[in-house]
């Protein structure tokens, strides 16, 4: 009896499994929704149903574990390495290989910065310029710009004895913001900031060498400059950005998963997908279909394996 009623529920879980649309990770800066949107088209163009499922990236590796989330088209290596090893290592989710181009994640400045401050691009020089970086209520100590992405920086402050204080923005827009109207008035600011990205041609710039990155700096408090805190590192200089799907998405879509494995892009494009939102105004979603006119023998022959 059990038997048979087991077999009647998944007779009728099957078509509607199959029915349900591939739900994609949708964060919040332009390159990943641009990419997300050119998943959601190929998806869309080889006859599946898809949706978007937007989400912080903090948020989002609860949903993956929860069923709530199929594709993740971006991950850092520098902001999500770590939650990114547990759910590889608890199973939830598979890795569908590495882009290319490498990446890099940290504090950086635009270039004129330079001029108020010799020592940099050296993480110590940040200890006696401190003061360039201050603003009305910091109380004499810089201020470092953050995203709503990055791993402890007030842990980091901490480690390498920093006189500097966060002040966390809570989106990609935000942060540009402000280094629009730094810019324009040459005030120094240190900020988040990524590459590939647009902003760097655009405003020349550079990241604050840290410490080299390593493993241990975020697991032994021994390691490194500081003896009795971790995160006394910056973060890799040459860091992976990796595809990644759902396990359930995996075993269920095998072409796709194939397709995906194959799916790249380099730095240079991956900026002018991002300076075509950033600095054009166009849509992601506008953006990602030019990519897909453009590319279509790129993608198709990716996707090969779908398409009958
Ligand atoms: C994850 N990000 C590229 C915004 O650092």
């Amino acid at each position: 009896m059990y038997r048979i009623l087991c077999f009647l529920i998944l007779l009728l879980a099957m078509p509607l499994r199959a029915m349900q649309p591939i739900q994609i990770l949708y964060n919040d800066w332009t390159s990943q929704q641009v990419l997300s949107h050119i998943v959601a088209n190929i998806f869309t163009e080889l006859g599946y149903q898809t949706e978007f499922i937007e989400a912080k990236t903090d948020g989002q590796w609860f949903l993956l574990k929860a069923g709530m989330a199929d594709v993740q088209m971006e991950v850092w290596e520098g902001t999500m390495a770590d939650k990114y090893a547990q759910l590889i290592r608890s199973q939830v989710i598979v890795d569908l290989g590495d882009y290319t181009l490498k990446t890099r994640e940290d504090w950086w400045y635009p270039l004129y910065v330079k001029q108020h401050c010799s020592g940099l691009p050296h993480w110590e020089a940040l200890i006696q310029c401190a003061d360039i970086f201050s603003r009305p209520g910091s109380q004499g100590k810089g201020v470092y710009i953050a995203g709503p992405w990055e791993k402890p920086d007030r842990a980091r402050i901490r480690a390498l004895q920093l006189p500097f204080v966060v002040e966390q923005v809570d989106s990609g827009e935000a942060l540009w913001k402000k280094l629009a109207i730094a810019h324009k008035i040459k005030q120094p600011i240190l900020m988040f900031n990524w590459t590939p990205n647009w902003v760097g041609a655009v405003y020349p710039g550079e990241f604050v060498e840290f410490p080299d990155f390593d493993p241990r700096c975020e697991t032994e408090p021994g390691w490194g400059v500081n003896p009795r805190f971790l995160f006394d590192c910056g973060n890799p200089k040459s860091g992976w950005l990796k595809k990644i799907v759902s396990t359930v998405f995996f075993e269920q879509h095998p072409c796709l998963v194939k397709g995906l494995r194959q799916f790249d892009m380099d730095s240079i494009m991956l900026e002018q997908l991002a300076a075509m939102v950033n600095l054009e105004n166009f849509t992601p979603a506008l953006v990602a279909k030019h990519w897909l006119e453009t590319n279509r023998i790129q993608w198709r022959r990716w996707f090969a394996k779908c398409i009958e």
